[in-house]
């Protein structure tokens, strides 16, 4: 991508739908590709998560990358889901440290049951944990995409994940 965040081109527009677990870094990895930060509300900022909808985008010359920023708490799954009635793929946040967790599970499941056919993973959180740790999650979230319609989301090459983003305010 090699336009500015935040500006418009014309082109092909993919709706992505950022799922995983709460905390894992959805909103901060959004932040860091569009400039914008999608947690706005008062009470977001005060619990430090995400409870609505996110929306940002980033354009280039091929076209427009829509995000949705799901929120990833258990509670929300119900906003989760109408957000990701819409999504033409899925960008599964997993973060190193922690692993795969139930809504990591639940957030792909439910993007499997809308149809979702498309999507990338990121490995969040590379920083708090050695090559190890990090190999592990990454093993993980391929072996539970073994199978599915996002099997290969995951990078072919079998090289070490990597985490470039940080959050942004
Ligand atoms: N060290 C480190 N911290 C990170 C990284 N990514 C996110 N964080 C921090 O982790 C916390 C949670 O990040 P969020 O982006 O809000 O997580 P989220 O997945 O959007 O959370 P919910 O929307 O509530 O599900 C914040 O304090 C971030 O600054 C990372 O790669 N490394
Ligand atoms: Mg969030």
């Amino acid at each position: 991508m090699s336009t500015a965040p935040g500006s418009t081109a014309p082109g092909k527009t993919i709706v992505v739908g950022v799922i995983g677990h709460v905390d894992h870094g959805k909103t901060a990895l959004v932040g860091t590709l569009t400039g914008v930060g999608t947690d706005r509300l008062a009470e977001e900022k005060r619990r430090g998560i995400s409870i609505a909808l996110g929306f940002a985008h980033r354009t280039a010359a091929a076209g427009t990358l829509a995000f949705i920023d799901m929120p990833g708490h258990e509670r929300f799954v119900r906003t989760m889901i109408a957000g990701a009635t819409g999504i033409d793929a899925a960008l599964l946040v997993v973060a190193a440290n922690e692993g795969v967790k139930p809504q990591t599970i639940e957030h792909l499941a439910i993007a499997r049951l809308i149809g979702v056919r498309r999507g990338v993973v990121a490995i969040s959180k590379c920083d708090l944990v050695g090559k190890a740790q990090a190999a592990a999650t990454a093993q993980a979230v391929r072996q539970l995409l073994d199978g599915t319609p996002l099997e290969g989301s995951w990078r072919p090459n079998g090289s070490q994940p990597r985490f470039q983003g940080r959050p942004t305010g």
